[in-house]
């Protein structure tokens, strides 16, 4: 905590996304559950959830990933690359979000420190997100194998999909019950759960006029309605009425996971405790 108090009196940056630490339910109602396939059924990714634009989770998808086993130590993580600078999202939401340079270890620390009783939530929130850590730090690049690639002939690989452009790999790492607020990318996503579990909503493109974007261009990929399980009246008198109908799919992803989430599709995810996890993103 004293490190993170130190770290955070830094330069601010731009942030990407809104997010904001809401209280979750893991009661996922089955009418709900977004489809799931395991790995021997990759043909079915490609040939209707990715030609219907549907979310799919695939099963144990990444389980052969090196990363399940070695990340899940976050304390090694923390000794062995806790003095990289990482930058962190730091705020409920994107209004107070400001991004910090603080070294991975004092954020690891957080993150732990915000996984056990010890926090009774004074502690800010925080949130490594969207972040090429791969990139920076090979030997973590090195634990984990592209669905995308080619040699990866033997184990589950998605090979060419779409136009086959790969726009952006990225991680996440998240202490329980971060959020991000619900939002929609203009890229096809495959999110990839390494360590813990993650609860995703993807809301039915048939409702995208009661989602409620902001109204400002910068912000217009990310709803208004910022506490999303509400009664009727609670919607009504937020000036949100027509959000209390609108169909969402959902699921709680486990390390070794891997959820197909078509591009343009409403969505947010909630951590339900420490959580790390690598996306990427492609057209
Ligand atoms: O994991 C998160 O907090 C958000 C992930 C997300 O929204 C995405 O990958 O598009």
């Amino acid at each position: 905590m004293l490190l993170i108090e130190k770290y955070l009196n830094t330069t601010i940056r731009h942030h990407i996304f809104k997010r904001t630490t809401r209280l979750f339910t893991t009661n996922i109602n089955n009418n709900n559950k977004i489809d799931k396939i395991n790995a021997s059924e990759i043909n079915l990714l490609k040939e209707h959830y990715f030609e219907n634009q549907e979310p799919v989770i695939i099963e144990n998808g990444i389980q052969h990933w090196p990363a399940i086993q070695k990340w899940s130590d976050i304390e090694w993580m923390k000794e062995t690359y806790g003095n990289h600078i990482v930058p962190v999202e730091v705020g409920k939401n994107y209004v107070d979000s400001e991004q910090h340079e603080i070294p991975l270890g004092a954020y690891l620390d957080y993150v732990m420190k915000k996984d056990t009783k010890l926090d009774h939530g004074e502690l800010p929130t925080l949130y490594l997100a969207q972040y090429d850590l791969l990139n920076q730090i090979q030997e973590l690049n090195d634990d984990v194998i592209s669905p995308f690639s080619h040699q990866d002939t033997n184990k589950f690989n998605i090979g060419k999909i779409g136009k086959g452009d790969l726009y952006s790999t990225n991680m996440w790492i998240s202490g329980a019950n971060t959020a991000s607020n619900t939002h929609r990318d203009p890229l096809n996503n495959i999110f990839c759960q390494v360590v813990g579990r993650k609860y995703f909503r993807i809301f039915s493109p048939e409702n995208e006029e009661d989602m409620y974007p902001n109204h400002s261009v910068f912000n217009s990929n990310t709803s208004r309605v910022e506490k999303v399980d509400c009664s009727q009246k609670e919607f009504d008198s937020a000036g949100f009425p027509n959000f209390y109908n609108v169909k969402y799919k959902e699921y709680i992803l486990q390390s070794g996971d891997m959820l197909f989430l078509p591009k343009y599709q409403w969505h947010y995810a909630t951590s339900e405790t420490i959580s790390v996890s690598v996306n990427y993103w492609f057209l």
